[in-house]
Order: C-alpha cells, then structure tokens, then sequence
C-alpha cells in the first residue's frame, strides 16, 4: 500500500468515525425520553379528602416511582397541611410538606397486595379515605 493511499484510508476511517459519534449524540437525547417513558411512574393527589387514587399497580421485582401532589396548604389545623406516605408493615415512610410534589421510588415487593396510608391527618390509616391498596402483580 502507497503512503497516498494509506492517508486516504485513513482520513476516510476518522471522517466514519466522526460522522457515527455525530450521528449517537444526536440520537441521544430520543433514547433518553424513550427512557423516561418506559419508566414505571404514576402521580398520586392527596388533601384532607384523601387519596385521588386508592389503586396502585405494579409489577413484581419492578420499583414504582411515585409523585404525590399535596394539595393542602399550612392552614390546615390537622396536621399543619403535611401528610405522607406509608406502607404498611414494610418500614417505609415518606412526609410530603404542605403544597409541595414529593417524588420517592417504591421499594420493589413481592407479589401481593399491600396497604398504603396517611397517618398524619384525619384519623389515618383507619380513615377509608386514607387508605388505598398497592397491588403487585407476579
Ligand atoms: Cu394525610
């Protein structure tokens, strides 16, 4: 192989190069809302009335990230406007403050179902409106 031939090879093999490190940049951002989309997520409503939704589903093994939207403010005598979120015999609590959106990840469970609650405000888990299911589907 000449030394022309060679350069030329050469310059064809960075120009390749460059054009499909181009072409991965700029699919980058698709993958990542082809990600976001994927994702397992649900937003969830609280207020003194109690949860919007009183059904989650997820998967087994598959961890469910969870927004809740608190809809109360801090004039709220019971609880100052706060609530929060826990899970029923599985060590697992998250405080949403008074107006404000919290975002947790749920812990992955087992097949089965469990019982979410607010404990902080009208009478709590006892509450019908306080409660809601998570079911976890095999
Ligand atoms: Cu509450």
């Amino acid at each position: 192989m000449n030394p022309q031939t060679l350069k030329r090879l050469t310059t064809t093999l960075i120009a390749l190069l460059l054009l499909s490190l181009m072409v991965l940049l700029f699919l980058r951002p698709y993958q990542r809302i082809q990600a976001a989309r994927q994702e397992n997520a649900l937003t969830l409503q609280i207020s003194m009335g109690g949860w919007d939704q009183k059904v989650l589903k997820t998967r087994e093994r598959e961890t469910l990230k969870v927004s809740v939207v608190n809809l109360d403010n801090t004039m709220h005598s019971d609880g100052g406007g706060w609530h929060n979120f826990i899970i029923e015999g599985q060590n697992f609590e998250q405080k949403i403050a008074p107006m404000t959106t919290g975002s947790f990840t749920l812990p992955a469970l087992g097949k089965g179902t469990y019982t979410f609650y607010c404990d902080i405000c009208c009478g709590g888990k006892d509450n019908p409106f306080m409660r809601g299911e998570i079911q976890v589907e095999g």
